[in-house]
């Protein structure tokens, strides 16, 4: 009993140690949204990424803050789209409704820094 502990003890924190290690090695994407790297913009150090996104039309889009320090904001004026995306956070936007077409898109805090993008409707 007593020489047994120790070593079931060692191999148990082996095994947390793997496991942890291969969760944040491989972020798992929703399961449901398989496609989600394609509908996907990042807000980071106040700029798009990518700052021209195409989508099929029906698709929404999800707008990823890295810039924790900061809110940032999700704008197309002719479609009447206006998102807010507080610092570190995730917003899902509705662009479903949009026709064909190319719309600019803007950060409204950061505009005149720049913070604007094109979305492609195809
Ligand atoms: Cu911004």
């Amino acid at each position: 009993m007593r020489t047994k502990a120790p070593a079931v003890a060692m191999l148990f924190v082996i095994g947390v140690a793997c496991s942890s290690s291969n969760d944040t090695t491989t972020p798992q994407p929703s399961p449901t949204e398989t496609a989600s790297s394609d509908t996907t913009l990042v807000t980071q150090n106040s700029r798009f990424v990518p700052s021209e996104l195409t989508i099929s039309a029906g698709q929404e889009i999800q707008v990823q803050n890295k810039d924790t320090d900061r809110e940032h904001n999700f704008s197309i004026t002719s479609a009447s789209i206006e998102k807010d995306i507080e610092g570190g956070e995730n917003e899902d936007v509705d662009t479903s409704e949009l026709a064909t077409g190319t719309y600019d898109f803007f950060c409204k805090y950061h505009q005149s820094q720049g913070m604007t993008g094109k979305l492609t409707v195809q």
